[in-house]
């Protein structure tokens, strides 16, 4: 069947023919999209763009993520993870609780990846930063540090009274190998304003991504979606990201994060987000992000079953093994917090699409029979 069979009938169908053709989409294009129940047609786009970049693979990472501290001075209100400096469960690890946490499960899984992150936490001095990163880079030579968001780095800079480009370059001597993608939230400043005032403003969120992709470090991006940000606030925020990711190509995967309520101070005028809601902007970012190269279904916050389903609307990458999660935890997830490579692997084939071992910078990774791995360069 042909393209124009398929959204012949669609309110949407313009658009959909258009993207495929190549077109970019403006910010009205994407504002129809969100506003239009055709999903199938929508879906069956994004699918077509997620295999024209990334054929039938899906990517996962073997990976650890670990929070080495959860204070945090910013107080979003959406935010379930952050702890004050006076509670007394808040964690703060040292620099060595930090090495035997990745040791603990590195023998079994020997991950290619420590995705480290935390909270703005105004006890730490900036040496903490570069000497946990050397010492990680000593202990695990091979792993990709993938450290700090955007925010954090903003925090540190400020703590070290350095530039931001300074503080990169530190990180980097240090051993940071890539820069996760939170902390983005929504760009738009009604929605920081009312969720996280404390927070580091859109602007210099992009300001330190561009400062990182100039100094030949790339980075992920987020957008925590399904509380009160509007369909217009959505599409004004993938602009943004793809507007830099013109300028740097820095970018290596969007990846939406589906808002979870328990424990936070997000009260009244919640959007309400089904499923098909998700999906729909899973579809979509792919649509608008054109020089995105990889749309990231992270199903710790989706749940298993519908990151499968989003691997045919525009993902192309599952996440990886996590083995321990707890910011989405605190707020409610119900998923659990590890995979084992062989379940992701199932889960993934379960979809008919093929899964592929990458490493944080996507090149392909092989195993021995030990299971060591090795990276093929792409
Ligand atoms: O920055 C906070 C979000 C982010 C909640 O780069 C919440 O590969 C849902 O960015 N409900 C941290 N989300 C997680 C993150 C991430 C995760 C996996 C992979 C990558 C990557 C990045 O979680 C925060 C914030 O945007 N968040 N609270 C909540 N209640």
């Amino acid at each position: 069947m042909m393209f124009e069979d398929i959204f012949q009938n669609s309110d949407v169908g313009d658009i959909l023919l258009r993207v495929l053709d190549g077109e970019r989409l403006s910010f009205e294009d994407g504002v129809r999209l969100f506003r239009s129940a055709d999903l199938p047609a929508i879906g069956a786009a994004a699918n077509i763009v997620r295999h024209r970049l990334n054929g039938n693979r899906t990517y996962y990472v073997v990976n650890r993520h670990i929070n080495y501290t959860d204070v945090c001075k910013n107080e979003c209100r959406f935010c379930a993870f952050y702890k004050s400096p006076s509670d007394p469960s808040a964690v703060r690890m040292t620099i060595s609780e930090v090495l035997d946490r990745a040791a603990e499960m590195y023998e079994h899984l020997k991950f290619t990846e420590l995705h480290i992150v935390g909270g703005c936490n105004p006890d730490l001095p900036f040496d903490y930063y570069t000497n946990l990163l050397s010492a990680l880079r000593e202990r695990f030579p091979g792993v990709h540090l993938q450290a700090f968001t955007a925010v954090e780095i903003a925090h540190i800079a400020d703590v070290g009274r350095m530039t931001i480009r300074e503080t990169l370059k530190a990180l980097q001597e240090a051993g940071l190998g890539s820069i996760p993608g939170g902390g983005a939230e929504v760009f738009s400043s009604r929605v920081r304003d009312a969720l996280c005032p404390n927070k580091l403003p859109a602007e210099k969120w992009l300001e330190v991504m561009r400062e990182a992709h100039l100094l030949g470090i790339k980075s992920n991006a987020t957008m925590l979606y399904g509380h009160i940000e509007t369909d217009a606030e959505r599409v004004e925020h993938l602009i943004k990201l793809r507007e830099l990711q013109d300028e740097t190509h820095g970018f290596m995967a969007f990846i939406p994060l589906k808002f979870h309520v328990d424990n936070t101070r997000v009260g009244e005028g919640l959007r309400r987000q089904s499923s098909t809601d998700d999906l729909k902007l899973f579809a979509i970012s792919r649509l608008i992000l054109d020089n995105f190269p990889h749309i990231k279904a992270f199903w710790i916050m989706l749940g298993v079953k519908l990151a499968q389903v989003a691997l045919s609307f525009g993902a192309d990458d599952f996440d990886g093994t996590v083995v321990e999660e707890h910011i989405t935890h605190r707020a409610g997830a119900k998923t659990p917090e590890s995979l084992t490579p062989q379940e992701i692997r199932r889960l993934i084939s379960e979809t008919g699409t093929v899964p592929v071992e990458r490493d944080t910078l996507y090149n392909e990774v092989t195993r021995d029979e030990t299971g060591m791995p090795a990276i093929l360069k792409c």
